[in-house]
């Protein structure tokens, strides 16, 4: 038997040393000992994930070496997501339905991923759109499923204003009092949330939930 803290390092290795093979084989140990998966890509890969981008922010690490670590990050959270979405049972009834989408200019998919996946499994059903979406296909999307919750993820400075720029056309649509709008991405903060208008912000996936079951609530009470 494996130390789970001992496998979420080796996880985290796996990906600061953009080892696949590594990243693979703790992935198998894991399933193996039947350990809670998203536990592990939080806690483990994840944590690698977030080390690798101190080490490029601080120059330790090239863009050449960042983007093929993180393809190794994204190949491990793609099965990992995978494998949950097969577990997954579906939960009735649907706590709510959720349009989830990487904003236009920005490919960064990963953390939006994990947060479609904790969703998921607290219930909500779930329309990820993908990376680099304009904001007038997100609402679009939005209408066409019925959405009760729209969830823009940015991690670029430059990028954050199309979240900005969502708020404003579901104002001039008349459409800001059907949706719920959450943000999120790393330089997102709740002082940017409250900023635009946007409805919710969290930090992380898990928060994520507890802030859209409190979202939904609030708004069901509104509607009595
Ligand atoms: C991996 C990575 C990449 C990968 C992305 C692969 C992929 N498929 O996603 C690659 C290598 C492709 C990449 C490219 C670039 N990157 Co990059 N990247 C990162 C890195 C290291 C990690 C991002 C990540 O996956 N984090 C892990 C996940 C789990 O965390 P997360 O995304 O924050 O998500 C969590 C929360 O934010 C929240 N959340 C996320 N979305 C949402 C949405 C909602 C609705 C809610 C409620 C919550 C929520 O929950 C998530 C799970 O807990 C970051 C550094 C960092 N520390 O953020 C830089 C970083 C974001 N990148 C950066 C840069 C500059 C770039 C490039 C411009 C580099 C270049 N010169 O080309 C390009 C941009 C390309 C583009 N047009 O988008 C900068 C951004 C600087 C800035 N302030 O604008 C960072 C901060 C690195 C740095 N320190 O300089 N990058």
């Amino acid at each position: 038997m494996i130390d789970k803290q001992a496998l979420y390092q080796e996880a985290a290795e796996a990906i600061m040393e953009a080892n696949e093979t590594k990243a693979n084989e703790v992935l198998a140990m894991a399933k193996e000992q039947d350990m809670d998966l998203l536990d592990l890509l939080v806690k483990g890969y994840s944590a690698g994930n977030e080390q690798l981008g101190e080490r490029f922010d601080k120059g330790i690490i090239s863009l050449p070496e960042l983007i093929y670590a993180a393809q190794v990050m994204k190949n491990i959270t793609d099965e990992i997501l995978g494998i949950l979405n097969e577990k997954r049972e579906e939960v009735a009834p649907v706590r709510g339905t959720v349009v989830l989408a990487t904003v236009a200019g920005d490919v960064h998919d990963i953390g939006k991923g994990i947060v479609a996946s904790t969703l998921r499994t607290a219930g909500f059903k779930v329309y990820d759109l993908g990376c680099e979406v304009p904001v007038e296909t997100i609402l679009e999307k939005a209408k066409e499923y019925n959405a009760d919750i729209i969830g823009t993820s940015a991690l670029l400075t430059s990028t954050l204003a199309e979240q900005k720029k969502l708020e404003k056309l579901l104002v001039e649509t008349e459409a800001k009092d059907r949706f719920i709008t959450m943000v999120g991405g790393a330089p997102c903060t709740s002082r940017w949330a409250r900023k635009i208008g946007a409805d919710g912000y969290s930090e992380n996936a898990l928060d994520a939930v507890r802030v859209a079951m409190i979202l939904i609530e609030k708004k069901k009470k509104e509607e009595e």
